[in-house]
């Protein structure tokens, strides 16, 4: 990179930016799978937060099942048309999805299916033997979680006896009760039996990392174990632009202006904004970097950095007027933290907008961050 040129942020195309980053996001293959009325389409509505079924363009891709996509949206869901139990469809289904999910497997690795969450209502009391034989040869080629839904139709004794059944075909823990009633979510002692969050959990680990972003992008997470989680993942994010900072060295020398950011920096903000879903139109998006938090960092590294940083920092030579790899991304860690944790505590607690948040926080928390010792790989 062109170390000594300086880059100039009125020239940045924010538009052209979040175009590239739609284009290189790896999306991870979901199939929903299970009986007619199961909940499916329910179960999707409450992980993503809205039906992508609806939103997304549909398109057959084989016998009963259908794809939804779109550009804007960072996962790719399979939705098997259901069968009603005991009708001649149930045999179809079988083949339909098992010769799906098996073709889909000698393709690339994008191709393939990632997820599998089999539903089974908890309401029809019984997991059929096609339910069993689906699951057994599902997790032949992928990962699988079976899903009791409805699980509000049922109690303790019945759900325990629906477990059981699952025994030997598929781990404990692979197993999720879920709901969507309102009358347990709501009720602090019933919401301990539905396992949302746990299922989300267990899906993103089941992803290899490069797909786990998609996932996380696409979920509709309020709850604070969900943020935390999506926080953590973010260092991942954080780190390939950290790795990118230390090989573009030279940064020139004061920073107590609007260039205190590369490029780098600035994709990666971009990246995080788009990653925490915040809502910013392409110009308010720039307006956020360029007038809230490029000024910031500016100030901060000024006085921080010159001032007595110095010692964290021994690559900084400020007589020589540049920084080094190590400080370049230290620098570059102690940004991605701080909006990070801004986007965090905005999902947290929506009584501030980002801009105030960044307005407030960022300059105090940029400090925080980089006053912390410059670590090769920060804990995630
Ligand atoms: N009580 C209760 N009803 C639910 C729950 N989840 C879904 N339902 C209801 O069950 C019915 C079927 O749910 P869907 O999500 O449409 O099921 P599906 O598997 O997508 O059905 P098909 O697309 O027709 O195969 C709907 O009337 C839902 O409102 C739940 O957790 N509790
Ligand atoms: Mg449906």
């Amino acid at each position: 990179m062109e170390s000594t040129k300086r880059f100039d942020f009125k020239d940045y195309d924010v538009k052209a930016e979040l175009e590239r980053l739609r284009g290189n996001v790896k999306k991870p293959n979901i199939l929903i799978a299970g009986a007619t009325g199961a909940g499916k389409s329910s179960v999707v509505n409450y992980v993503f937060g809205r039906d992508l079924t609806k939103v997304a363009a549909g398109e057959p891709v084989t016998r009963g099942i259908h794809q939804y996509t779109s550009d804007d949206i960072a996962v790719t869901l399979f939705d098997s048309e259901g069968y009603e139990i005991g009708s001649a469809r149930q045999q179809h289904y079988e083949e339909e999805v098992i010769g799906f999910v098996e073709n889909a497997k000698r393709q690339e690795a994008s191709k393939r299916i990632h997820l599998v969450w089999y539903t089974i209502n908890a309401a029809t009391k019984r997991v059929t033997p096609l339910d069993k034989a689906l699951i057994r040869r599902l997790r032949e080629s992928t990962a699988v979680a079976v899903l009791f839904t409805q699980i509000d139709q049922v109690d303790l004794d019945e759900l325990t006896a629906l477990r059981n059944e699952l025994n030997g075909i598929l781990p404990e823990d692979a197993i999720f009760q879920v709901s969507i009633s309102s009358e347990i979510l709501n009720n602090e002692t019933l919401r301990q039996y539905v396992d949302w969050e746990r299922l989300i959990v267990w899906s993103v680990e089941q992803l290899d990392a490069s797909l786990q972003e998609g996932l996380l992008m696409e979920i509709h997470a309020e709850s604070e174990t969900m943020l935390k989680l999506k926080r953590k993942k973010a260092n991942r994010i954080i780190s390939g632009y950290v790795a990118s900072a230390g090989t573009a060295a030279a940064v020139p020398l004061p920073f107590a202006d609007a260039v205190a950011l590369t490029p780098i920096q600035v994709t990666m903000s971009v990246h995080l904004f788009r990653y925490w879903g915040v809502k910013a139109s392409d110009d308010l998006l720039k307006t956020l970097i360029g007038s809230t938090i490029i000024p910031q960092i500016g100030r901060t590294l000024s006085k921080t950095i010159l001032l007595n940083v110095m010692k964290f920092f021994p690559g900084a030579n400020a007589a020589a007027g540049v920084i080094n790899a190590t400080v370049a991304s230290g620098i570059t860690w102690a940004i991605g933290l701080a909006i990070n944790e801004i986007a965090y505590r905005n999902a947290m607690d929506s009584s501030k907008t980002i801009e105030q948040l960044l307005n407030q926080e960022f300059g105090s928390l940029f400090e925080q961050y980089l006053k912390q010792k410059p670590k090769s790989d920060q804990p995630s």
